[in-house]
């Protein structure tokens, strides 16, 4: 009794917690401490990949429940001194039958919704927008080749360097910027060995190979800061190559293209990263 007492007063904060986890941990852009669920979706695509993985997290939890039963029942009942003489029964069809169909049909029931995601994040729709993410050891360029193909560095601010209510390891100089509500296509290559772009409330993630031209897309519907980090072990530094998206209204992103296109006028003659990557 002492026992269960003990286990209660262990398990109600643990339920609140979990009760309480989507609201008080979920943050629109980054992760959070004691974060225990995905990251806010801020795109179609990752509105998708969350109601998925619910769906996913519902079917575990549903076969780890009835195993937990049988096992349950098979201890109870079935153990030497509640059942002294066991049955010899080796073949029983309908039970055989039942547990390769159900099994099956679980899985198809599983496959269908995956396939269909999988298509939908491959398959991408007309772009509004081109910009392309270079990763370089260790932090990315961007060329925006639809507003006068200027490209710049974004790169790590140190912890010392931050600004009040900047995030530590997740914070660059210069962000990537796009407009809101639009189809964003990201061409996505390594300059020197393979990173991984990567953004997580975005629900993408490419491989940024090196002689290789890889792509993915996204539409946030969300203006906002969202942060990702490169998810392919490059290098020493490859902990501080985050990656920094902001994604602001249509009007702020032309200001913003105009500006951009002075500040960064210089680097158009710089040798282009389709070149340093084909090396
Ligand atoms: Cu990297």
């Amino acid at each position: 009794m002492k026992l269960f007492s003990r286990l209660t007063a262990y398990a109600l904060p643990l339920g609140i917690l979990v009760v309480s986890g989507g609201a008080a941990f979920a943050a629109l852009g980054h992760a959070v401490p004691w974060q225990m669920d995905l990251q806010d979706s801020a795109t179609p695509i990752m509105d998708d990949i969350t109601s998925f993985n619910t769906f996913l997290f519902w079917i575990t939890t549903a076969i780890a429940f009835f195993v937990l039963v049988l096992l349950g029942i098979v201890i109870v009942r079935f153990n030497a001194r509640a059942n002294p003489t066991p049955s010899r029964t080796t073949h029983n069809a309908p039970l055989e039958i039942a547990w390769t169909i159900i099994p099956v049909i679980i899985l198809v029931a599983i496959a269908v919704p995956s396939f269909r995601l999988l298509f939908l994040e491959l398959d991408v729709p007309k772009p509004d927008l081109t910009v392309k993410a270079t990763g370089k050891q260790w932090y990315w360029s961007y060329a925006y080749p639809d507003n006068g193909n200027f490209e710049y560095d974004s790169t790590f601010v140190a912890e010392k360097d931050l600004k009040p209510g900047q995030l530590r390891l997740l914070t660059v100089d210069n962000e990537l910027v796009v407009p809101v509500n639009k189809i964003v296509h990201v061409l996505v290559a390594g300059a020197d060995v393979i990173h991984s772009f990567t953004v997580p409330s975005f629900g993408i993630r490419i491989d940024a190979v090196p002689g290789r031209l890889n792509d993915t897309w996204f539409k946030a519907t969300k203006e906002g800061t969202f942060h990702g980090q490169c998810s392919e072990l490059c290098g020493t530094d490859h902990a501080f190559m985050p990656i920094v998206v902001r994604v602001v209204s249509e009007s702020d992103f032309n200001t913003w293209i105009a500006q951009a296109k002075q500040k960064y006028a210089g680097a158009e003659s710089a040798p282009q990263n389709v070149l340093a990557a084909a090396h």
